[in-house]
């Protein structure tokens, strides 16, 4: 079930303002309550069936259940990434042949502790500051808390000329909101996840988009099987990575990905340059 929730031309440029200044812009009580639902019952499920235990490293959360590829495991995550207010905030960010980078759970189990300051792509060796590269929306299943490990944040730190060194610690904001409100942040932005402190299971999604010219976090055409990406709507299979940016990159022997999925694809930048000449010069 997708959120109906639309975003009106002023609010997206209000988002926008406020994500450019402060790395990052919170929609609050986006998502129905009953979404929200459908969406912790998925992940529950999906736990269980698979026998998915805590992530392995530090980084990760050795008290966090992380699920990757969540695309791949129910069809109640297809709607996540096409949800519309965020992913017109993420597009009018990046450009519209943006791509999801991964789509991963992350549940922080009491005890865990606050995650190492990072930002999520400082293994770039990009200059800073730098107009955003990727885009992380972090939907909140459960209410956010102090507590619970809400994500914390150093506001304006995308905007630093570099990233923070590795276990550094500077003072930190933790991202309260209710569940169903969603955050959306800027890659360069300082962050990490908190310490869970309360006796509760902290629920969240992270959905991260990155520019159609990079390479993504996960690899979503070849974790998700054929004939599950065959099933996606259409725009959820190009945000996986079934097209050609610009109508240059990404191409197999000229042709659109996309049509593996047997959908019509699109020309290539040289295809259409062509078709624009001939009929501008067509006679009249
Ligand atoms: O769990 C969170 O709140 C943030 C997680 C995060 O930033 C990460 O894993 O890169």
């Amino acid at each position: 079930m997708l959120s109906q929730m639309t975003s009106t031309a002023e609010q997206l440029i209000e988002w926008k303002q406020r994500f450019d200044r402060d790395g990052y812009v919170v929609l609050e009580n986006l998502i129905a309550p009953e979404h929200i639902a459908q969406l912790k019952d998925a992940l529950l499920s999906v736990e269980e069936r698979h026998g998915f235990g805590y992530a392995k490293t530090s980084f990760e959360g050795l008290k966090t259940v992380r699920i990757n590829n969540l695309l791949a495991y129910d069809e109640a995550f297809w709607g996540v990434p096409l949800q519309p207010s965020v992913l017109a905030l993420a597009e009018s960010l990046l450009d519209r042949e943006l791509l999801l980078s991964s789509l991963c759970s992350l549940t922080l189990g009491p005890g865990q502790t606050a995650q190492p300051l990072h930002e999520d792509t400082q293994q770039l060796a990009l200059p800073r500051p730098r107009p955003p590269l990727a885009v992380n929306a972090i939907w909140a299943l459960s209410d956010f808390t102090e507590a619970n490990g809400a994500t914390r944040i150093v506001p304006g730190s995308h905007k630093l000329d570099h990233a923070p060194a590795y276990g550094t610690e500077v003072e930190t904001v933790a991202a309260t909101m209710p569940a169903g409100s969603v955050m959306l942040f800027d890659s360069a932005l300082w962050h990490k996840g908190g310490a869970n402190t309360s006796n509760e299971r902290r629920y969240a999604l992270s959905c991260y988009y990155c520019a159609g010219w990079m390479r993504q976090q996960e690899n979503l055409l070849l974790g998700i099987p054929r004939e599950t990406a065959a099933a996606f709507p259409r725009r959820l299979q190009e945000l996986c990575g079934y097209g050609i940016y610009k109508g240059q990159y990404g191409h197999i022997e000229n042709r659109d990905p996309i049509q593996l999925l047997g959908q019509q694809g699109r020309p290539t930048v040289w295809e259409a340059t062509d078709r624009k000449l001939q009929r501008r010069q067509a006679p009249r």
